[in-house]
């Protein structure tokens, strides 16, 4: 017998600054590393986006419509930074002041996302995460952050998907390997380690500076499966899940380096240097529950070390990863994907969790999970995505199954609330429940529409997940 959703369950759903805000360069924003990269091919910048910087009073208020108890958002660092550290921008302060507010008025919490793939340009050109100072300014962007909002945003974030910044960063222009670099492994895990120590010094001086705050780590995690039973193909297949998954979240919440990645890192002379606290730093910062992104499942196999296909850790976000002797990725026959080719796995959103929870025993929110597609606005102002719906109702589905196995689930986010510009495919590839009436290079309207799936999460949200 299915167990129903607990009664303070988060309905709600995601946004990140630099995908949705617009006036990018504008109201004394800095540059961040996203408004200075070169755009991937026929798609638009990132000034206008969906206008959210404009228009949140009329998004949070569909939000509101729609019955979200939660709206996860993030706060661009360069907005409240325009150098990413010193200088403050007021306006900045000042939008983010407003935005929490208006949610407060509707009776939403604000679940914020401190740092989701827009490191200040001026960071950047200091060397981002590569430089050791990388640590001391974002516990510098988190001190502000707490302070100005602290009062009442109580649920934090820290990283946006750590774990794919490391993995593809360097591959989606996320993470810079300086030139010169000998050892493209240990620059990468090294600034990998900038992050998690960060990340712990936030989460501890959450749990000092803001009183009954919540904080927690945004990876994406999902269960990596094994292509066939051959024993290797499972050694490939724990091995993947240690570098994909289980780094990131031993460390958050044990502050140890998962024994798999440690000793791959030994193995390609890549553990990182640790400075001085940096061990205590990383076994004082606790989250209080898990975050999680989730799209699709990975499936990998054993990669021989004489194997002649070459493919590297960083060469594609979804299918085609691999690390000779470690593990090769492997498209799953089983699963059918979207239209831009991810593969759709329900099943593998209740694996990933039961997994995830047997683990760490920490309440579970789902901060992104969600179909991007090409959607159609009918004359009459309509949007029909069957389809939309049809995706999140067998993943919700899945998570009550977990819900009945035992997992503590805390909240469902998915991506998107609102249409807003996808990382490498433009406006063109949407996952909102709110249309935005523009196209890639023609502004239109940019109206809101309530797409069919709106009304169908609305149905949801009230019935708390029976319908
Ligand atoms: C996640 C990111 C989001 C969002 C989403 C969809 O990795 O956290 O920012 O972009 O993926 O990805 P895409 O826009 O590439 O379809």
């Amino acid at each position: 017998k299915l167990k129903p959703f607990p009664k303070n369950f988060l309905w709600g759903a995601s946004t990140s600054a630099y995908q949705v805000e617009g006036a990018s360069l504008t109201h004394g924003k800095g540059p961040s590393c996203q408004d200075v990269k070169e755009l991937p091919p026929g798609t638009s910048g990132l000034d206008v986006c969906a206008d959210h910087y404009h228009r949140y009073k009329e998004d949070v208020a569909l939000m509101a419509e729609m019955g979200f108890k939660v709206y996860r958002f993030s706060i661009s660092w360069s907005r409240l930074l325009p150098e990413g550290t010193g200088r403050i921008n007021q306006e900045g302060i000042d939008f983010y002041n407003n935005l929490i507010d208006e949610c407060l008025k509707h009776d939403i919490i604000p679940l914020v996302t401190m740092f989701h793939f827009d490191m200040p340009a001026a960071l950047d050109a200091r060397g981002s995460w590569s430089n050791p100072e990388s640590v001391d300014w974002f516990v510098e962007f988190a001190k502000l952050m707490y302070e100005s909002y602290g009062d009442r945003v109580k649920y934090w974030l820290t990283i946006n998907e750590q774990n794919m910044l490391t993995l593809v960063g360097p591959l989606i222009g996320t993470l810079h390997i300086p030139e010169g670099c000998t050892n493209e492994i240990k620059e990468i895990y090294q600034q990998n380690h900038h992050m998690l120590v960060a990340q712990a010094k936030a989460m501890a001086l959450c749990h000092e500076m803001v009183e009954g705050g919540k904080i927690g780590p945004a990876p994406n995690i999902s269960l990596v499966y094994p292509a066939s039973c051959k024993p290797e193909d499972v050694i490939a297949s724990q091995n993947t899940n240690a570098i994909r998954n289980w780094l990131y979240l031993d460390m958050s919440v044990y502050g140890v380096y998962n024994n798999l990645v440690w000793a791959y890192l030994e193995e390609n002379d890549a553990t990182p240097t640790f400075a001085p606290g940096d061990e205590e730093a990383l076994k004082n910062g606790n989250p209080d529950f898990i975050g999680f992104n989730y799209y699709n499942t990975m499936t990998v196999e054993h990669y021989a070390m004489d194997d002649q296909e070459e493919q590297t850790a960083g060469s594609d976000q979804q299918h085609q990863r691999g690390e000779k002797g470690f593990y090769k990725g492997f498209r799953n026959p089983n699963l059918p994907t979207t239209e831009f080719g991810w593969e759709i796995d329900p099943v593998g959103f209740r694996s990933t969790v039961r997994e995830m929870y047997s683990r760490y025993r920490l309440p579970l929110i789902v901060t992104e999970n969600g179909l991007g597609a090409y959607d159609t606005l009918t004359e009459d102002g309509k949007i029909h995505d069957a389809y939309r719906i049809e995706y999140l109702r067998k993943h919700l589905e899945q998570i009550q199954l977990a819900i009945t196995d035992g997992v503590e689930m805390m909240g469902y986010c998915p991506w998107s609330a609102i249409d807003l510009v996808s990382t490498h495919e433009g406006i063109v590839k949407r996952y909102g429940f709110i249309y935005v009436d523009r196209e890639e290079f023609d502004l239109k309207t940019l109206n809101r529409y309530r797409k069919d799936s709106f009304f169908w999460y609305k149905d949801v949200i009230a019935s708390n997940g029976e319908k």
